[in-house]
């Protein structure tokens, strides 16, 4: 009898510690895109493109890096076999968190960027964007206030924190290590997508001419909201 019920017992042990396994998951997927739409605002037959210039969006996920960090990340259709191609693309995301609007844009390099631009500088010109060295290593900006859709003109537009990013050509995927401590999120905050002035929630577009609805690029929706992990460390 000892040993029947010995039997019986293991069965169903197993199942919970699988269950428990699986909630150290990675990354989740918050969005999705069509891997030939790029360029379809100007002209659909142009998409192909979108490829060479790792501009074809085709998914989105988040997950935490570790207990002070959540990654985005921006798989394309695909990357440049080096990864990118230095000022030519420009990749947006924006979010609110707990309802507080942030934007997170950046590219494998943005050396214009740091230069003057009211648009991308607290408080004004001359620019204060940190390292310049770090604005040839994949710099994303993130940034709080006026600078994001519906809100008032660039001269709030803070940046908050330059983050360096990874363009993955394998994995064709940018993955963005966001510091919690700058988008002043906590365990529980709630990550929700934003509107890019594009449209949509992530945006690739040629970063010359961000700004201009008439070159062609790429949105992609997200729909889910990511609620950061509570639980210990
Ligand atoms: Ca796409
Ligand atoms: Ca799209």
């Amino acid at each position: 009898m000892l040993l029947v019920a010995g039997l019986v017992a293991a069965p169903l042990a197993a199942p919970s510690a699988a269950g428990k396994k699986k909630k150290k998951s990675g990354p989740v997927v918050v969005g999705k895109d069509a891997a030939d739409d790029w360029g379809s605002n100007v002209d659909p037959s142009i998409a192909p493109a979108g490829d060479a210039l790792g501009q074809e969006l085709v998914e989105a996920s988040m997950g935490m890096a570790d207990a002070k960090i959540v990654n985005f990340i921006i798989k394309l259709n695909s990357l440049p076999p080096w990864g990118g191609i230095p000022e030519s693309s420009r990749y947006g995301w924006d979010i609110t968190v707990d309802g507080e609007a942030y934007g997170i844009s950046g590219a494998f390099t943005e050396v214009v960027r740091g230069m003057c631009n009211p648009l991308i500088t607290d408080p004004a010109c001359p620019p204060n964007v940190g390292d310049p060295a770090q604005l040839t290593d994949a710099p994303f900006f993130i940034r709080n206030g006026a600078c994001t859709v519906g809100t008032g003109g660039p001269a709030d537009c803070n940046v908050v924190a330059i983050v360096n990013a990874v363009f993955d050509p394998a994995e064709a995927t940018i993955t963005i290590p966001v510091p919690l401590e700058a988008i002043k999120a906590k365990p529980g905050s709630k990550i929700a997508p934003g509107t890019s002035f594009y449209g949509g929630t992530i945006y690739a577009a040629p970063a010359l001419l961000v700004g201009f609805a008439v070159a062609p690029f790429d949105t992609m929706l997200v729909e889910k909201s990511f609620v950061l992990p509570r639980g210990k460390k």
